[in-house]
């Protein structure tokens, strides 16, 4: 008989997260360890703890529940994703990751059965990255990427820190952040963010690996003045020479690989006043692309970029590392099994790359690895029009559940 999610439950129980943040044009404003982000993580914990699960928080808010199986000390079966959003994002991204996991569990009491393997989910603090860098920080500092002083020390741009949210918002656990225990594998359910499956015609992506980042910070100094009386050749505008450096980050890819991406997302610009010119630009920089070595030259060829830009407009400049992760590949063991579940299910699945970031990433630092997509509508996503149908959620979300449930194994 094939194990699959009760539909009508996983739609409430998405439509319920989504009202916690949301926006009024149906996103989600949900930013990491914001209100928002306690809300709905005080709801997690209450629909864990009602579904009998040992809940734990760990030291950096990262939320585990754990479903008993037969044999206590075999390793664990671990899956999720996460409830944090982009300032104007959509209601799937991360979240039906974890509404998945959490109707697995529900779908196992409900039927009572008994796996072989404990089942444990959970939800990663910070995956975004977009109030505090870097992305995929819980699961990072999780898997010993990061360490987590220095994470809790990373502050908004309010200057707020981490560590003083998490305290805040009640979520600085009491438990080591890090494995308690060997895991058997960690599979993650997500939207694909991207335009593919939809383009193929596929129900579900069968993810094999994801992407590798390499994001930055850069900060020119030039020198404020009236706009007015200053002659051109007189000034020293920050904000020309990051003009002149985005075009960069937008060229840069076109010289690399045929997946190689780079993005400008944040800039600030001071004193962002009409008639004066800009004394301070700051601004991030990202690529990415499933080479490490194209990570390397996209990070060599922008710094480039600055330099000369620094030159020509006569300013002083300055950059920061923000994040760097390598792509990562997944294990056949689990690949095979999502894809297994899914033509089990009789869906049309298709293999995929992840151009997006995921916990995956870190997670599969500890563990065999992989990843469920779902369709996104025009590949939209980290946008308030973000959509996947629920006949989509509802396939992928069985999807993610029944391989779950095979490396799980059954006791009875
Ligand atoms: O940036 C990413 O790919 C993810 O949304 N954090
Ligand atoms: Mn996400
Ligand atoms: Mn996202």
């Amino acid at each position: 008989m094939t194990f699959t999610l009760t539909e009508d439950r996983l739609v409430e129980t998405m439509r319920t997260q989504a009202t916690i943040g949301g926006t009024e044009n149906g996103g989600l404003h949900r930013l990491a360890l914001s209100d928002e982000d306690r809300e709905v993580r005080d709801w997690f914990m209450a629909q864990m703890e009602a579904a009998g699960l040992e809940t734990r928080v760990d030291e950096f808010g990262n939320m585990f529940g754990r479903r008993a199986g037969a044999d206590p000390d075999a390793d664990p079966v671990l899956v999720g994703s996460h409830l944090d959003s982009q300032p104007y994002g959509g209601i799937y991204d991360g979240a039906l990751g974890v509404v998945a996991a959490l109707e697995l569990v529900r779908e196992l009491n409900d039927r009572d059965i008994t796996t072989e393997r404990p089942v444990e989910i959970v939800n990663w603090t910070n995956e975004e990255g977009s109030r505090f860098q870097p992305a995929m920080q819980g699961s990072g500092v999780w898997a010993g990427a990061h360490d987590i002083e220095a994470e809790y020390a990373k502050t908004d741009v309010d200057g707020t820190a981490l560590g003083d949210e998490l305290e805040r918002i009640g979520y600085r656990g009491d438990v080591p952040a890090e494995p308690r225990e060997a895991y058997d594998a960690y599979l993650e359910l997500h939207v694909e963010q991207g335009p593919y499956l939809e383009e193929w015609g596929s129900d579900v992506g069968v993810v094999t690996g994801i992407v590798g980042f390499v994001w930055g910070a850069t900060t020119f100094h030039g020198e404020a003045d009236h706009s007015g009386p200053t002659p051109m050749h007189y000034r020293e505008d920050a904000l020309v020479a990051a003009a002149d450096v985005i075009g960069g980050v937008r060229r840069i890819p076109g010289t690399l690989g045929e997946r190689t991406v780079g993005t400008v997302g944040y800039m600030d610009v001071s004193p962002n006043s009409i008639n004066v010119i800009p004394d301070e630009v700051t601004f991030t920089w990202g690529f990415r692309d499933p080479d490490p070595s194209v990570l390397d030259e996209a990070k060599a060829r922008v710094l480039h970029e600055c330099e000369a830009a620094a030159e020509r407009e006569g300013v002083d400049w300055e950059w920061e590392d923000r994040m760097r992760v390598d792509p990562v590949h997944f294990a056949d063991r689990c690949v095979d099994a999502v894809e297994d579940t899914a033509t089990g299910l009789g869906y049309d699945a298709s293999r995929i790359f992840s151009g997006a970031g995921h916990d995956a990433t870190h997670a599969n630092a500890v563990c065999d690895t992989a990843m469920v997509f779902a369709v996104s509508e025009d590949g939209k996503s980290h946008n308030e029009d973000e959509y996947t149908s629920w006949a989509d959620c509802y396939r992928a979300a069985n999807t993610v559940a029944g391989a779950a449930l095979e490396l799980a194994g059954r006791a009875d």
